[in-house]
């Protein structure tokens, strides 16, 4: 087997002990790696009803044959677990040098089982596994727990780490790695708290397995210059992912005061130009020539780096339109490795059901400082409030009552990405059937939609739509592992991607083969989901009930007076079903399950919930 180094290290920390772990090539050539190892472990091991923050849940943290190799944007990596903010099956992708370290060290995936007796940072070098001491560094942020283990083991090792939210396990804890990065957004950094670990550390000094070593350096050197040019020639990198902001203002799809308008006059001030007059810094993941990574000084003189997923729901969703009070805002969400996305979007609903007597308190949208406090508790679940901030918006909606479930901005638990649906049918129905809750990253429908189709259409081509994107993004990219921004920003071209992988393993797939992996990762999560939750159904797979609201519509500008319709909306959820061969739960048939070879797994399936 060539392109896999053919082993997974699987560590217990209440033992202290580890194995390495050999898998076939059959399992190698079913999932890939990444996201579709991830998900078949947590499958097999992890069964339904085990407890998120218990020794059961496991932590997986999982590589593809191109991560680590120098080609284009492969300086990513998979982390997974069991969600405590959704319950089922979660991962994340963050750029971090251990996809390039852990293969060196002989690993492909890394399995973290039990709970450690202490605080405590698990060291990897090679055939050497540590579990060492991290009280000096337990209840700091994810700053000084840098600082620290750069002092202590060097710059160049891959980290993985935590901050107050992991530690306290705030459900929507992200993963923090060195270069300014943060993975895992249904909490992937609470499951590593829950476990008392604090950091992960690898070093590796041999070389990655390639089945021609010669054709992929040539191929991959070239190609990383050639992306380096093209974002120099389109200029991309000058606004890097915030150049979307001003679109979305101008097409009515920007989140302002809890998704509930879609545009504001002073959108301006916090766009991608005003982000790149105010950069200080750029930073960027290994192995990437198109560095996106903006920073800009904060209202405390901090260094924050900004994307546009942060603007959007700690900004205008927030309606705190002062650029260096946004930057504060996510300072504190890297310090404390807490999702900005999440927490944004926890914080709107907090100010909205305030505003409409559901909860009681005196936050309002605009109040940046307020803002700060309730970040800072919400990381440390500080007292009853802080607590409930802590738990998302879903189970505060549930503790709110009074209908406050119709705007919490989530589907399955994991809050919204900024886009306002409230009349993008497509993008809707893009996280409404989103492997693991509303992300973006599978399916960004959004720019196809309003340039290719007409916004109002709920039609089978928006379905087969999202399905070609889930393939690509929510398949390919989380698999073979690589940042998907050369694509998707520079059109770079998708063809390049089993050039790399076939130089690495020495397969002949082609785009094909990629997708029919895909396929069956997805029928994977969804057994998974079905596990989890017996009476799944398609209510489920709705995006938030204000989306549909009359009384939410633009009063003016170019989608005044529109919401999305039910009735609409449930045919476009059918479209989808039917062309992925799903019943009208959103479940995979059992003929679509025989024909994504995952009749073992259904027989597991089937122990817990129906199949049809
Ligand atoms: C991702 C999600 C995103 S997606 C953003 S901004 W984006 C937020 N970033 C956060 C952050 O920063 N700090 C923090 N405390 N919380 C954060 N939460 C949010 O997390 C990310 C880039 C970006 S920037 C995107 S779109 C692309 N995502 C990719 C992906 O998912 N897969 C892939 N193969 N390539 C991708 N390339 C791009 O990577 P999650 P990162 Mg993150 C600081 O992981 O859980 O998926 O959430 O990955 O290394 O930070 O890079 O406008
Ligand atoms: Fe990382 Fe951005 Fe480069 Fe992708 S484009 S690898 S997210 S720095």
């Amino acid at each position: 087997m060539h392109g896999w180094t053919g082993s997974i290290l699987r560590v217990n920390l209440s033992t202290k002990s580890h194995r390495k772990e050999s898998f076939s090539e059959d399992f190698a050539r079913r999932w890939v790696g990444g996201r579709g190892f991830a998900a078949k472990i947590l499958y097999d091991e992890v069964p339904p009803g085990t407890d998120p923050f218990g020794p059961d849940n496991k932590l997986v943290v999982a590589l593809g044959p191109i991560a680590g190799i120098p080609a284009p944007n492969t300086g990513k990596a998979v982390v997974a677990a069991k969600s405590p903010l959704t319950g089922f099956y979660g991962d994340g992708n963050l750029g971090t040098r251990v996809s390039e370290q852990l293969r060196k060290a002989g690993y492909d995936a890394l399995i973290v089982e039990g709970k450690a007796d202490g605080p405590t940072i698990l060291y990897i070098e090679d055939e050497k596994v540590e579990f060492l001491p991290a009280d000096e560094i337990w209840g700091k942020g994810t700053y000084a727990t840098n600082d620290h283990i750069y002092g202590k083991y060097g710059a160049g090792v891959g980290v993985l780490n935590i901050g107050q939210g992991g530690e306290n396990l705030n459900r929507y804890a992200v993963v923090r790695s060195l270069e300014g990065r943060a993975g895992g957004r249904p909490g992937m950094g609470a499951v590593m708290g829950s476990k008392l670990l604090k950091a992960i550390v690898v070093k590796g000094t041999r070389p990655i397995p390639q089945a021609d070593p010669q054709t992929m350096k040539a191929l991959g050197f070239g190609d990383l210059k050639e992306v380096g040019r093209i974002d120099k020639e389109t200029g991309w990198s000058i606004q890097s992912t915030t150049g979307v902001l001003a679109w979305c203002n101008e097409v009515a799809g920007l989140p302002v005061r809890n998704f509930r308008k879609t545009r504001h006059p002073e959108a301006w001030k916090i766009d991608g130009e005003r982000l790149n007059e105010a950069r200080i810094a750029t930073y960027g993941c290994p192995n990437c020539t198109m560095r996106c990574g903006i920073t800009i000084r904060d209202r405390e003189g901090r260094e924050s780096e900004l994307d546009y997923e942060n603007i959007g729901l700690l900004g205008a969703n927030l309606e705190i339109f002062e650029l260096d009070q946004v930057g504060s805002l996510n300072y504190l969400c890297d310090e404390y490795g807490i999702d900005t996305m999440s927490a944004g979007c926890v914080l709107s609903f907090y100010a909205d059901a305030i505003d409409r007597g559901a909860a009681r308190g005196d936050f309002m949208f605009g109040d940046a400082e307020a803002a700060k406090k309730l970040l800072t508790m919400a990381a440390h679940r500080d007292g009853e409030l802080g607590n409930l901030l802590a738990d998302g918006s879903l189970r505060m909606a549930r503790a709110f009552g009074r209908g406050s479930e119709a705007y919490a901005m989530q589907v399955k638990g994991l809050e919204v990405a900024a886009y306002n649906c409230k009349f993008i049918p497509g993008q809707a129905l893009a996280f409404g059937v989103a492997a693991i809750g509303a992300h973006h990253r599978e399916a960004w429908i959004i720019t196809f939609e309003l340039k290719n189709t007409t916004r109002e259409s709920y039609g089978p081509e928006k379905a087969a739509k999202v399905i070609d994107l889930q393939r690509i993004r929510g398949g390919m990219f989380e698999f073979i592992v690589a940042c998907r921004f050369p694509w998707i920003e520079l059109g770079w071209g998708l063809d390049n991607y089993p050039k790399y992988f076939n130089a690495a393993t020495g397969l002949n797939w082609g785009l094909e083969d990629m997708w029919r992996v895909a396929d069956r990762i997805y029928g994977l999560i969804k057994l998974n989901y079905l596990r989890e939750f017996p009476n799944a159904s398609r209510q489920d797979d709705y995006p938030p009930a204000v989306w549909f609201d009359p009384a939410n519509a633009d009063t003016d500008g170019p989608i005044a007076g529109k919401v999305l319709e039910r009735d609409k909306y449930d045919g476009l959820l059918q479209h989808y079903y039917d062309q992925r061969g799903y019943d009208q739960r959103g479940i995979p048939t059992r003929a679509t399950l025989a024909r994504l070879g995952l009749e073992a797994e259904a027989a597991a399936a089937e122990k817990f919930g129906r199949l049809t």
